[in-house]
Order: structure tokens, then C-alpha cells, then sequence
């Protein structure tokens, strides 16, 4: 226990867990695939007025280009170079997103791809984002500049080359994952590449990184690349601020390599949040809502402190990576919302909100699909329809009344304690935060009708699920919170939001 203490103690002191989110703000949301011109504009009509902290942004260097114009979205996870032109703009772009979002206090997270190159059957020529000359089978990028001998194959023991057995964590770090040329951040060489592209982007003001594919590097190579990463650029943060970093290591237990390898270097996605979340919502496995009491480690989750929390990801969300099908999506909107609402009620973690876009489900290609494009293969830009949602194929999740309203609620709430918890053993629970919020879910197949101790001041609130405070009156529900604390809620099994929730920002 003292050991954890000191560990967790040691993993704060570097400071890269803190998300350095501007006013108070909370969560982030992964805008996939979005350009960066309409990254900056959205920071500035919707994302800054709405209170979001921080937008995760798609790998934004060089890239290879696949089967053009078709080109599937997973063809940023094969970097070209480290120079800044991508699917999503040029570096010019990228930099006038960065001091756009930054000016209205949304932070940038950039997913950075350094554990590999493009694929080895990635051919020759100059088919990447930038235009740069590469030959995949020699393992030449001229653009970095990166040679054959920075590469691990020499390490790599599989007969393949390839990581055949994710027991043996030799070969998840030093084999190719599906193909892709595997770096040598051993070598000091590679280091220096890595950080120098890292830097760059800080000093542009990004605040911090999701590491792509963490578990298929040492933590002592990744440990040093951090160790050179410049402060955060003091024109948008204080001074001595680490960048954040959120590695991503899938870890639902029964594999060589556990996350607690990482959480002493920055924060980990916990992709046991989204998987448990949906059995819990779905209700399979004969999971119920009313065990969510010790939601967070008392599941078995790592350390609050050390986890980046999601229901779903741009992977999981189409069947790649791990997850499996409990992962609930906008495909399910209707479990989707509460399982959003729920994570963001809740205090364990720091929150990622998911963005996506449509895919041709009934095509066996569809998972692979990238953003809406034009004919010339370009991604699309993302048309605002006048009752706020988006076009052109574009979900928006961000933008659905409940979930935006739940962002809002989460940074009303922040720094509150988990409280006055009710269930009725099955699929109805409540919870406050303190005496700043409180929500009220029924999953169940019959009505909820029900007076709750909400800790929340007497007053009237509005319902921010089914509608918000507009001036001084509610468009959804009105809860009216006595002086005794006390609430009466009703919510009907058959609506269409079966939960509610009210905040101290709420109240008429
Ligand atoms: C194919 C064959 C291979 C063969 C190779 C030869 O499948 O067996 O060796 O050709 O060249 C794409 C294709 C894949 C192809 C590969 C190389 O889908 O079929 O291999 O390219 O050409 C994304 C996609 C992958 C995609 C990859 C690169 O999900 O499908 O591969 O980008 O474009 C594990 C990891 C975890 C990872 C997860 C998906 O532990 O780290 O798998 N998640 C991250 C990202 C993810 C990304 C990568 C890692 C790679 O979140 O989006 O993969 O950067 O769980
Ligand atoms: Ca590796």
C-alpha cells in the first residue's frame, strides 16, 4: 500500500496526468477525421461557448495514401514523415487550429503515431499526404529521414516478423503490429526524431498526446522520449507545465503486458470502462445498473488518477482493436446517451466524448471507410444544418443536446464528491455530485416515480436531458428540489431519454 502510495505520488510529480484543461473545463472530445479549418471553427462557435476542454485530433503528419481515392481512415496510422500535412490540412492549418482553440480555451491533443511506419506492403513512390518519396520494402523515408537501420526487425524473433502471440510481450514491442514497419526507439537516433516532432507541435501550444499503440513500445523507450518533451507554450499555460499524456494500452486482463507498466508515465485509456458500461446498459451477463454503486476501482478499474475514460473509441466503435460488442454507439442512441451521460455524471477519470462518422454498415469494406469525401478522395468539410446538427454524414455526437448539456454538467460538478447514491436494486439509480448536481437514470422496463435525497439546494431546476434553462424558463422538465433537499422524479420507461439531470447552473 506504501508502495502504491509513493508510486502514485511519483507519477503526479511528473505531472504528465494532468490534462492542463483552461477554466475549470473537463472533458475532450475526439473529433475523427475532421479537417483542421473546421476543428477551428467549431472550437470557436460551439466547443469554447459549450465548455468542452479539449479536442483529440487525428495523427497530423505525413501520411500514407491507400488505394486512392477510396482511401480508408486508417491510413493515418502509417506515417510517412513527421512533416505537417495530413487528410486534414496543411501545416499553416493545423497551426491557425492550434491558436484558434487555444484562444477560446480548448486545448489540443494530438494522437501521435510513433511506434511504426506505414505498412511494409506499403510500396514505393510518393502516394503520402505530403507528396514525400518512400519505399516501403526498403524501409526508406527520406522525409525524416529513416533508414533500414531503424527498424527492429533484427529483434524481432517471429518467423513472420509479424507479432504472432500477444502472450510474449518480446514480440508485441519489437514485431510488426498488422504489418507495420516497427521502430527502434532504442536507438537514440529514432529518439530524437520522435521528440523533435513532438516539440514542434508543442511549442505550436498543443497540450499533450494519446500515444498510439503504447503497449508495443518499452516503457523505458517511451520514458525518455517524454523525459525531452518540452514545457507547454507559456503564451496559453503556466509555466513548468508537462504536456498531458494518455497512452493508449488496450488492457482487459489476460495479456502479457498490463497497463500498470505505463501509469507511472501519464495516464492510460481504460478500456475496461466502455466494455463493463455496455454489458451494464445492454444488461447482459446479468449486469444491473445498481452495481455501479463503486463504479470506478471498485470495478477492478486502474487508479482514477491514472485513466482516460470513454464509452467508445474510433476503433472499438467499428470492431477493430479490442473491445468486442458490448461497446455501445451512436448506432444504439438511445443506450449511447445514458451510457455518455452516465460517464460523464461520474467522477473516476478524465473524460473523452467520441465523434464519428456514418459508415455503409451493410458493406463488408465499411468498417474500413474513410471520413465523407469528395470524388478526388479530400475529406468533406462538416456542414452546419440550422438545428445545430451536422451534415454530410458527420454524427456529431458532441453536438446532441443530452450529451453537449452533460459536458456542461461534468464541469458544474467538478471537484465534487460522489454522493447520496439510490437504487432500487435492478436498473434505477441516482447519484449527486455534492450539492452541485444530481442525475436519475431507469434503465428498467417499467416506470420510475420516486422522491430522492438530491443534496441540491431548494429551488427549481431544469432537466438538461430532456430539454435546458433558456432565460427563465425550462424547455424540458422542471424538478423542483424542497427544502429538505428532496425531489420527486418521474420518468417513464417509454421515453425517449429515460434519465434526468439537474445542476446548480440549471436552476430557474
Ligand atoms: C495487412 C494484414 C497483415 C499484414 C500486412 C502486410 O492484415 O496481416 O501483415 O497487411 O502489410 C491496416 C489494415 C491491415 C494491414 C495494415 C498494414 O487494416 O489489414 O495489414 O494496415 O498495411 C489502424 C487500424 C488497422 C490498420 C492500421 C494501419 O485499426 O486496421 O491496419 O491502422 O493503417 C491492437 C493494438 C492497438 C491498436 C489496435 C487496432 O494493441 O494499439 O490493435 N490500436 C491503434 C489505433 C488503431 C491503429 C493502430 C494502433 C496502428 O487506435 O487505429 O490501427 O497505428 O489492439
Ligand atoms: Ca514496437
Amino acid at each position: 500500500m506504501r508502495l502504491f502510495i509513493l508510486l502514485a505520488f511519483v507519477g503526479f510529480s511528473f505531472a504528465q496526468h494532468n490534462p492542463h484543461m483552461k477554466n475549470g473545463r473537463t472533458a475532450i472530445v475526439h473529433l475523427f477525421e475532421w479537417r483542421w479549418a473546421d476543428i477551428a471553427a467549431e472550437c470557436e462557435r460551439f466547443l469554447g461557448p459549450k465548455g468542452f476542454g479539449g479536442v483529440q485530433i487525428s495523427p497530423p503528419n505525413d501520411h500514407i495514401i491507400v488505394n486512392n481515392p477510396w482511401r480508408p481512415w486508417w491510413q493515418r496510422y502509417q506515417p510517412i514523415s513527421y512533416k505537417l500535412c495530413s487528410r486534414s490540412g496543411s501545416e499553416a492549418e493545423l497551426r491557425d487550429m492550434i491558436t484558434r482553440c487555444n484562444n477560446v480555451g480548448v486545448n489540443i491533443y494530438v494522437d501521435a503515431v510513433i511506434n511504426h511506419m506505414c505498412g511494409s506492403g506499403g510500396g514505393e513512390g510518393t502516394h503520402s499526404s505530403c507528396g514525400s518519396w518512400f519505399s516501403a520494402g526498403r524501409k526508406d523515408f527520406p522525409s525524416v529521414p529513416y533508414s533500414s537501420l531503424d527498424f527492429n526487425d533484427n529483434k524481432c524473433k517471429t518467423g513472420s516478423g509479424e507479432i504472432e502471440n500477444y502472450g510474449d510481450k518480446y514480440q508485441v514491442r519489437d514485431c510488426r503490429l498488422v504489418g507495420l514497419l516497427d521502430l527502434a526507439l532504442e536507438k537514440d537516433y529514432v529518439r530524437g526524431k520522435v521528440v523533435d516532432y513532438m516539440n514542434k507541435l508543442i511549442d505550436m501550444g498543443v497540450a499533450g498526446f494519446r500515444v498510439d499503440a503504447s503497449k508495443h513500445m518499452w516503457p523505458g523507450d517511451v520514458s525518455v522520449v517524454y523525459g525531452r518533451l518540452h514545457n507547454l507554450n507559456t503564451k496559453w499555460f503556466a509555466g513548468d507545465s508537462k504536456p498531458f499524456i494518455y497512452q493508449e494500452v488496450i488492457d482487459l486482463g489476460g495479456e502479457a503486458i498490463s497497463y500498470k507498466e505505463y501509469v507511472h508515465l501519464g495516464r492510460v485509456t481504460e478500456f475496461k470502462y466502455g466494455a463493463k458500461l455496455g454489458n451494464v446498459f445492454r444488461r447482459w451477463n446479468n449486469e444491473k445498473l445498481c452495481y455501479t454503486t463503486n463504479w470506478g476501482e471498485g470495478w477492478g478499474f486502474m487508479a482514477d488518477g491514472n485513466a482516460l475514460v470513454f464509452v467508445d473509441n474510433h476503433d472499438n466503435q467499428r470492431g477493430h482493436g479490442a473491445g468486442g460488442s458490448s461497446i455501445l454507439t451512436f448506432w444504439d442512441p438511445r443506450l449511447y446517451k445514458m451510457a455518455v451521460g452516465y460517464m460523464l455524471a461520474h467522477p473516476y477519470g478524465v473524460a473523452r466524448v467520441m465523434s464519428s462518422f456514418r459508415w455503409d454498415r451493410g458493406s463488408s469494406t465499411g468498417t474500413d471507410q474513410g471520413p465523407p469525401s469528395n470524388s478526388d478522395g479530400s475529406t468533406k468539410p462538416v456542414p452546419i444544418n440550422s438545428d445545430q446538427t451536422c451534415g454530410d454524414g458527420w454524427v456529431c455526437e458532441h453536438r446532441w443536446r443530452q450529451i453537449t448539456n452533460m459536458v456542461g454538467f461534468r464541469n458544474v460538478v467538478n471537484g465534487q464528491p460522489h454522493s447520496n447514491w439510490w437504487d432500487n436494486q435492478s436498473n434505477q439509480v441516482a447519484f449527486g455530485r455534492g450539492n452541485r448536481g444530481f442525475i436519475v437514470f431507469n434503465n428498467d422496463d417499467w416506470n420510475l416515480d420516486v422522491t430522492l435525497n438530491t443534496g441540491m439546494p431548494s429551488g427549481t431546476y431544469c432537466d438538461i436531458i430532456s430539454g435546458q434553462k433558456e432565460g427563465s424558463r425550462c424547455t424540458g422538465k422542471q424538478i423542483t428540489v424542497g427544502g429538505d433537499g428532496r425531489a420527486h422524479f418521474s420518468i417513464s420507461n417509454s421515453e425517449e431519454d429515460p434519465f434526468v439531470a439537474i445542476h446548480a447552473d440549471s436552476k430557474l
